[in-house]
């Protein structure tokens, strides 16, 4: 895909430009301009050198100058010529002072200049239009800006540099080299002989079908390791979640009181583990209640339990435990079904002898902080466990890829299948073509506007 051959002749586009950095006062911005003319743009404004007569890869100092010749700021312009730039084409970096007027000053003087305002995303689209970097790699660099913990960043490092896309290329020379056993046949056909090499090429399509189906499942973890834990905790009014939920962040975020129902509403807290996200929520106790407000919350936390990738039940130890209770930790044990469902013993401090011996996974004094380091690992355990997760491979964490995989895997299968009825090769090779075609959406050398316009909405503008 990438056209390292063609990159000496990019097309530029009419000339885009943004501010990079967030808005905000900060020591400095840098306004990102690219595209066709960008230097001699930037030069009608600046003042102090003629920066079109600079070698790419330089830093020059000057002033960006207003239409009234007047000075907006000090600035350093770095400049990168075609195609050694991140869009591959004619671009000038702009730092100057991190006030957010000073930096919308210098931005406008550059559209004034007939520069066009930069879309969300438009210079990565760019350079991936222009051969610098796959579709994936494209997406990688928006999961790098959101990534909320040191996993997220290390899985999003891994595809930008281009390690998915080195499987995507494996499956495909696989299935091309297949194509090309089937197609070959196709010529025999009317002479009536049967696949010489059937068995051969039976081991192909299996071998690729496995291939692609684990890295298919590392998605499992990849989505939790992207996107975070959806971790919720539920119980009794009182039975100490919102305790537990300061007691995990360090941070008195959840009203605390001893009056059962103070937590009325969902409340959502980020809580990084060992480089792992956790998306904590803490929910109104479950209880039937008249209060309307306090109703609206159980409803939510009804919702938030379903939606949760981990469930947390706590049972407040202090008290003996009620029928209702007994039947009700079971009722969600088992609507939990294959989300892990962890269930804990609080205020251990204070535990009250009880004739029912329930299996705690753990029991816990958010007061003493006993056990409190054991829950932390086991929530990172339970989180990742049957996710196929390993620390060190290539996780998938796009659901846009899984689908494009999933996609691939099914007619790979259809093939075998095909292949098993005896189909003609003909039959064959529409399968392998469409697994090719899902492959291609990932890394991009099949793309149309919907995608790419879904891919890179996703980005801020500057990037
Ligand atoms: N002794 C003791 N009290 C606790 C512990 N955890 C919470 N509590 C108390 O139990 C009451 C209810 O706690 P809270 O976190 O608001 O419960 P929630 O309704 O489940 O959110 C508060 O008075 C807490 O101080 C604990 O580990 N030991
Ligand atoms: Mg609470």
């Amino acid at each position: 895909m990438k056209n390292n051959t063609m990159q000496d002749s990019i097309e530029q586009k009419k000339a885009i430009a943004a501010i990079a950095t967030p808005v905000g006062e900060g020591g400095i911005a840098v306004i990102r301009v690219s595209g066709k003319n960008a230097i001699t743009k930037v030069n009608s404004v600046f003042k102090g050198k003629d920066i079109e007569a600079q070698k790419s890869h330089t830093v020059h100092f000057g002033k960006i100058i207003d239409k009234q010749g007047l000075p907006v700021d000090e600035v350093l312009a770095t400049i990168f010529r075609s195609p050694k730039s991140y869009t591959g084409e004619d671009t000038v970096e702009i730092s100057c002072h991190g006030g957010v007027l000073v930096t919308q000053k210098v931005l406008e003087t550059i559209l004034d200049a007939g520069v066009q305002a930069a879309e969300a995303g438009e210079f990565t689209q760019r350079a991936f239009l222009n051969g610098k970097m796959d579709l994936d790699q494209a997406e990688a660099v928006a999961d790098i800006i959101h990534a909320k913990s040191v996993k997220a960043v290390d899985a999003a490092h891994q595809q930008l540099e281009g390690r998915l896309g080195e499987h995507i290329k494996k499956f495909r020379q696989q299935i091309i080299d297949a194509t090309a056993m089937v197609e070959l046949e196709l010529d025999f056909i009317e002479e009536d002989v049967e696949f010489a090499n059937k068995e051969q090429l039976m081991k192909l399509l299996v071998d690729v079908s496995t291939e692609i189906n684990s890295l298919l499942e590392t998605y499992e973890s990849g989505r939790l390791v992207k996107d975070g834990v959806k971790t919720v905790l539920i119980g009794r009014p009182n039975a100490g979640k919102s305790t537990l939920l300061n007691t995990l962040v360090g941070s008195d975020r959840a009203i605390v009181t001893d009056i059962a129902g103070t937590t009325r509403d969902t409340i959502d807290v980020d809580w990084n583990y060992e480089g792992l996200l956790f998306k904590l929520i803490d929910t109104a106790g479950l209880r039937e209640t008249d209060d309307v407000v306090e109703a609206e919350g159980v409803k939510r936390s009804q919702k938030a339990f379903e939606q949760a990738d981990l469930v947390i039940y706590l049972k407040d130890l202090s008290h003996a435990f009620t029928t209702e209770e007994r039947a009700e930790i079971n009722e969600f044990q088992q609507r939990a079904g294959e989300t892990p469902f962890i269930l804990i013993g609080t205020k251990a401090d204070i535990e009250q002898e009880n004739e029912w011996r329930t299996e705690f996974d753990l029991k816990i004094s958010a007061l003493s902080g006993d056990a409190i380091n054991t829950l932390k690992a086991t929530l990172k355990e339970r989180a990742l466990e049957n996710k196929h997760y390993d620390a060190s491979s290539l996780l998938v964490t796009s659901s846009r890829h899984r689908d494009a995989l999933k996609k691939a895997n099914e007619q790979v299968q259809a093939a075998i299948h095909g292949l098993n009825m005896g189909m003609t090769g003909d039959f064959l090779s529409i399968d392998l073509r469409a697994a090719l075609n899902a492959l291609g959406t990932i890394t991009g050398e099949i793309t149309n506007e919907h995608i790419l316009d879904s891919i890179f909405s996703r980005f801020c503008i500057g990037k």
